[in-house]
């Protein structure tokens, strides 16, 4: 923070066109990078914002083979779609770009041809599986075969999307190629490698040196895992007909591999927004470059990018990159398979003009220190008790009651009459302004969000204090406390005023009523004119209150929470196969109850954690339980690093007897559930589906 900048850039990661965008994208990155970029705005920094759809990839090209048209015809139905659902939720990029732009495949190829001109990559030969019958070489998602875990039959080669397992072609049994059935071989191919393990010192230097404190933690521990268990080359070219031609001779037939391409659609996309001026942007020191992204993008953003810019030369490094994590839906993942997810397309059609509402609920409970969860009913309360009944009573309170009691134009205020409760509800604005700014330039959405509802919070109670309608209870009453009336609906308007200012991030489309009902310009937003108290000038007239929000009702509710269900059924129904009965488990012999109450269970909270030296599996936790903390050694290293497992509850057996472990006394032991893969998991309804799976 202690540089001082001069222009900002900041993107948000460019989605995959290969399907439409639903509220975890929202909440995990472009919400947060527009709540930023309009603060930015406001506060009138140079800044731009930088997106665009990512059209290249298998996924896409596997896409298009299913659906039996070309991968072009999937990008610009999805971009389309994708580029709607971001506008009509008012995410305000500069630019909106696409990844098969001429621009692009040009930057993009220019990159690649600098470092293989420096001799940067180095040329590898390996064998690949092929498919004979289609002369073409198979990517990984490419070949299909059954499952070597859960024996799902349409497994791919890089992943088994029924049971989540990471897997190789080599392990799936009856391989076969997704685009004829035929059997693939294994055929020699060249392929150009980065060599990301040169990079390794810098990049140490810069993040575990230079980014410690300044990066959120999970951004921070993801990195140091992977610099901690050292860099590879990767190749950064694929065998493949979509994608930016590899520009070099003897590449027929091979592409850029997808991260190599994409990172640098922020660098083409700006170069189409700001044609004379985006190496500014890119390769000023006095630049702030911001990444937004989803938790499972960081190492793409924070080595593999910038060592590619590094190697480059030339540009400038990203001062941040704020991943957030991910958000569930009603205690599920989110699923694009299982149709698990609300899509955003489908919100603006069911919720049109509620757009604020969906911002306001992904940005209070935005998953920026760890997973959350978004249920319909949660939608519903903090609707209905935060916006409505705190944000919007407010300011529908102050306008009616200055129409009513002072003719519907801005009073006086009258300085010999001023209160306590005055002097104090100014402060409360004035330190609402700091705690705002200093939490968004923190990237701390929630906590400035809050802010903003506290300091309506605080107007109401100022309102209820003063209580300028007994003051007004009858005509000869009033008369006597025209003042005292006055200066009570003089601070509400002027707290209205710097509402409007404050919910411009997040709000906009709720400011710009606010803005209609108080006649004033868009210019009174600006950030520097937030703690004013003069804001509104005293006799300017005032519209009549529009109501900023309606409630929302139990049968909407009751109706999206259908249809989220009805959606995941149906794409059971379609699915090819239905998931199979688990067998009968053989269970222990059965005991009485007085051996069980001889167990002594008792939740506790994970306090801190670190790797037990010389043992893989072990890690050393410190539980607290409430009454006492204890020392426990748990074999949980391989499904957990350290960060992961702090701040987690978990049941603890407390009387077991002590056992020494590597050295360390453990006093107890913690119970965990283990899912279809043999992870060990922490026992929430988020985790365990499947009941019946053995705690251990
Ligand atoms: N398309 C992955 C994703 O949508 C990828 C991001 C590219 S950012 C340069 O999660
Ligand atoms: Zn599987």
């Amino acid at each position: 923070m202690s540089q001082a900048y001069n222009r900002i850039l900041v993107t948000a990661a460019l989605p995959y066109a290969n399907g439409p965008v639903h509220i975890g994208h929202l909440a995990g990155c472009y919400l947060p990078s527009d709540i930023y970029v309009r603060f930015q705005r406001a506060r009138k920094q140079d800044v731009k914002f930088i997106c665009g759809t990512d059209e290249h990839g298998v996924p896409i090209a596997i896409r298009a083979m299913k659906e039996g048209v070309s991968p072009q015809e999937v990008v610009d139905k999805y971009h389309k779609i994708i580029g709607d659902s971001f506008a009509g939720m008012g995410i305000s990029f500069d630019i909106f770009s696409r990844t098969t732009t001429d621009v692009h495949r040009q930057t993009s190829q220019a990159f690649f041809r600098k470092l293989y001109d420096d001799g940067l990559f180095e040329e590898r030969e390996s064998e690949q599986y092929f498919d004979e019958e289609k002369q073409t070489f198979l990517a990984d998602r490419y070949i299909v075969g059954t499952c070597p875990i859960c024996s799902n039959e349409n497994a791919y080669g890089d992943q088994c999307e029924k049971c989540g397992s990471t897997l190789s072609p080599e392990q799936l049994i009856n391989p076969r190629s997704a685009l004829s059935n035929a059997v693939p071989v294994k055929k020699k191919t060249k392929h150009w490698y980065f060599p990301l393990n040169k990079y390794e010192d810098f990049l140490k230097e810069w993040i575990v040196e230079g980014k410690k404190d300044e990066w959120k933690s999970n951004v921070y521990g993801q990195c140091k895992s992977w610099l901690d268990s050292g860099l590879q080359p990767r190749a950064m070219t694929r065998d493949s007909n979509w994608g930016v031609p590899v520009p070099v001779e003897g590449a027929d037939g091979k592409v850029l591999y997808v991260w190599f391409d994409a990172p640098i659609g922020y660098i083409s996309a700006t170069k189409e927004l700001l044609p004379q001026s985006w190496d500014d942007y890119w390769k000023k020191e006095d630049t702030k470059l911001v990444h937004f992204i989803g938790k499972d993008n960081i190492v793409f953003h924070c080595i593999i990018f910038p060592a590619m810019l590094k190697a480059h030369g030339g540009y400038i490094l990203p001062e941040n990159v704020p991943a957030n994590e991910f958000l569930n839906i009603e205690g599920d993942k989110v699923s694009t398979s299982r149709n698990w997810a609300v899509w955003i397309d489908e919100y603006l059609k069911d919720f049109p003009d509620m757009q604020d509402t969906l911002r306001y609920v992904l940005c209070a409970n935005a998953p920026e220190t760890k997973d959350n969860d978004f249920t319909w009913k949660d939608f519903q309360t903090r609707h209905n008790s935060e916006l409505v009944d705190i944000f919007g009573n407010f300011i529908n309170r102050a306008m009616v009651l200055m129409h009513k009691l002072c003719d519907g134009k801005v009073p006086a205020y009258h300085e010999a009459e001023k209160t306590d409760l005055d002097i104090n509800i100014i402060k409360d604005i004035q330190a609402a302004k700091q705690k705002i700014e200093q939490s968004i330039e923190h990237y701390k959405f929630r906590d400035a969000l809050f802010e903003v509802i506290d300091i309506a919070r605080k107007g109401n109670k100022y309102l209820q204090e003063v209580a300028p309608w007994t003051l007004a209870k009858t005509p000869e009453l009033k008369a006597e406390n025209q003042a005292k009336i006055d200066n009570c609906l003089h601070i509400a308007l002027q707290l209205t005023a710097n509402l409007a200012i404050f919910a411009n991030p997040f709000l906009p489309f709720t400011t710009k009523k606010i803005c209609s009902m108080l006649t004033v310009v868009d210019k009174m937003l600006e950030w520097e004119n937030a703690g004013r108290m003069d804001l509104l000038r005293k006799g300017y007239p005032l519209r009549a209150p529009e109501l900023l929000f309606r409630k929302i009702d139990d049968a909407e509710i009751e109706a999206q929470k259908e249809k989220l269900q009805a959606n995941a059924k149906q794409s059971v129904i379609l699915a090819p196969e239905a998931p199979a009965e688990p067998a009968a488990p053989e269970l222990k012999p059965v005991i009485e109850f007085d051996d069980f109450a001889k167990v002594e269970l008792r939740v506790g909270t994970i306090l801190q954690a670190e790797k037990v030296k010389k043992a893989d599996k072990l890690l050393q936790l410190e539980v607290d339980l409430g009454f006492e903390k204890r020392t426990i050694v748990s074999g949980i290293a391989l499904h957990y690093q350290p960060e992961e497992v702090i701040g987690q509850q978990v049941v603890v057996v407390v009387n077991l007897a002590p056992r020494k472990m590597r050295g360390i006394e453990s006093a107890g032991m913690i119970l965990m559930g283990e899912d279809a893969e043999g992870k060990l998991v922490f026992i929430s309804p988020k985790n365990i589906v499947n009941s019946g799976v053995e705690v251990k």
